[in-house]
């Protein structure tokens, strides 16, 4: 390393001192706590950033501040690698080694080793590239301010500052291109009256008071046929996340602010959630039709191709999706909590449609999949065009390109949503009556120390510490269709216990008990 570049990186360190007697670790999508504490972090992962660009011949990486659901004092980086998904998880621990350095004198030790280990040039032609964004959050501009430092004191990096984005967007959006997509599959709609019912064309969409609804407000100019209500568009100074927002809803099982009974149904007395198990479910219908319509009647060798369709869910997803799926004779495979696992397996597919309850996820296409397809399409559209057959490989063509194949996409998911509503001639209501959710119940217990908990089996089951998985089916047992488990949370400071049973009493209980027996195994937290 060139005395420049060590000089550079010393002198700019020591302007970011780590937080005294906090430890930070990478977690299910980076690092995240509250803001106060991060600036050395995001300084520091800056730096990361732009080695790992140099480490991928220069390819842009980008950089999102964001503690996504979390209250709005806290505050996050995570970091996309150039494919679009997340930072490869080989070099996760040389994040988390960066971030807890002590001294300035310890980050350049730790970077020159690791900048041997991998062979990064330092001194190339091509310099390294950062795309930066951030969300609406306060703390937001001031750790922006700091990655840019971390990202400079590498010589030669480039920073792009895309200022306020939604995390997805930092890497794909581009509206135009999902409102022809849109106008696409709505035009490929089957004939033969499949109405909509009045009312199933507005769409009031909680932004959270986040950075979604400004978003949303420039999409709605674009699409025709839908009229999209943004509320807690954070414009009338509600709290990002606060009483409001898809965790909120989602574990709290509550309308969020600003919405009202006619917005939910006025005889509704407790909240029908459409989750990402609905969402996993109805892609799944979908795809699974255009499939089977590609191969009807196909005779010749390039049609004979038989898809590989998957789908990926937690151990969140409610069982009653998961018996739903498997009727549709689907394959179902399981996976720890946190997109970069999910994304990891569906990838394995010719069609991968991964999603968890609280709603990230996305469809995959493998490469060679999608090459078959267009090849089909073109042979199709030769010999038959307008035909049953060439509008499936069409649809799944236009799906490949709507959806966020970088990772899940809050934005391009709802278009993909309202795209197949229209194709089935189904309302929000006829959707959710797929299936019949079991009853389930989601707490958060504060623990001492949450990584004493210990998971395997995609996180069904505790193998530390020892005796409490025993304890857990015990009770599990005393409930009909009891369902249940703990994990520690990988984005706060708690352990999650989840229960589902034949009743919200039996859920609510059993979830009661398994808590007290986290408090027991583990000794009482804070609170
Ligand atoms: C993060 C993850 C999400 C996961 C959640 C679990 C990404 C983009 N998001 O929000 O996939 O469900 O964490 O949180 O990876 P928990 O570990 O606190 O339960």
């Amino acid at each position: 390393m060139k005395e420049e570049q060590r000089s550079l990186l010393l002198s700019s360190s020591s302007r970011f001192p780590p937080p005294q007697g906090v430890r930070l670790s990478y977690g299910t999508s980076g690092f995240r706590a509250d803001a106060a504490v991060l600036e050395s972090t995001v300084y520091r992962m800056g730096i990361l950033a732009a080695l790992r660009s140099l480490n991928t011949e220069s390819s842009v990486i980008g950089i999102m501040i964001t503690a996504s659901h979390n209250k709005v004092s806290d505050n996050g980086v995570k970091i996309a690698d150039p494919s679009g998904g997340m930072l490869s998880q080989e070099w996760e621990p040389f994040a988390d080694a960066l971030a807890n350095a002590p001294t300035p004198q310890h980050l350049l030790q730790l970077i020159t080793e690791f900048v041997e280990k991998e062979s990064i040039l330092l001194e190339t032609v091509r310099p390294a590239e950062i795309l930066l964004g951030r969300d609406t959050r306060p703390s937001g501009e001031s750790l922006l301010e700091a990655t840019k430092q971390g990202i400079s004191s590498i010589l030669g990096a480039v920073t792009i500052d895309m200022g306020i984005v939604t995390t997805p967007q930092l890497h794909w959006m581009a509206f135009t291109q999902l409102m022809l997509l849109v106008r696409c599959l709505t035009d490929l709609i089957p004939s033969g009256g499949r109405k909509m019912s009045e009312g199933d064309e507005k769409l009031v969409v909680d932004g959270a008071n986040g950075v979604g609804g400004e978003k949303l407000e420039l999409l709605n100019k674009m699409l025709d046929g839908l009229l999209i209500d943004v509320r807690n568009s954070g414009k009338d100074g509600g709290i990002l996340n606060e009483g409001v927002g898809a965790d909120y809803v989602q574990k709290e099982k509550l309308v969020p602010q600003g919405f009202d009974s006619q917005d939910i149904g006025l005889s509704c007395s407790k909240i029908e959630l459409v989750d990402g198990d609905k969402i996993l479910s109805l892609f799944a219908i979908f795809i699974k039709e255009q499939l089977s319509s590609l191969n009807e009647g196909g005779e010749n060798t390039i049609s004979s191709y038989q898809a590989h369709l998957g789908v990926v869910q937690t151990a969140y997803a409610n069982g009653a999706s998961t018996d739903y799926l498997k009727k549709l004779g689907l394959e179902v495979v399981f996976t720890p909590t946190g997109v970069k696992y999910l994304h990891e397996k569906a990838a394995e597919y010719d069609v991968g449609i991964y999603f968890e309850a609280n709603g990230h996820g996305t469809i995959l296409f493998s490469e060679s999949f999608l090459l078959w397809l267009q090849g089909r399409h073109k042979e199709l559209s030769a010999v038959s065009k307008g035909s049953e057959q060439e509008k499936a490989a069409l649809r799944l063509l236009a799906v490949s390109k709507l959806i966020n194949q970088a990772v899940g996409d809050a934005l391009s998911g709802l278009l993909l949503v309202e795209a197949v509503l229209r194709h089935m001639g189904w309302s929000i209501h006829r959707w959710s009556d797929l299936y019949q959710d079991l009853p389930s119940r989601q707490i958060k217990v504060k623990v001492v120390d949450r990584t004493a908990v210990v998971t395997a089996n995609a996180e069904t089951m505790v193998v530390q510490p020892p005796g409490i998985q025993e304890a857990i089916n015990a009770e599990t047992a005393k409930y009909p269709q009891g369902r249940s488990f703990i994990r520690p949370s990988g984005t706060e400071d708690v352990i999650r216990v989840y229960a589902e049973a034949s009743t919200q009493e039996g859920a609510d209980s059993l979830a009661n008990s398994v808590a007290t027996l986290v408090r027991q195994f583990l000794g009482p937290g804070s609170s």
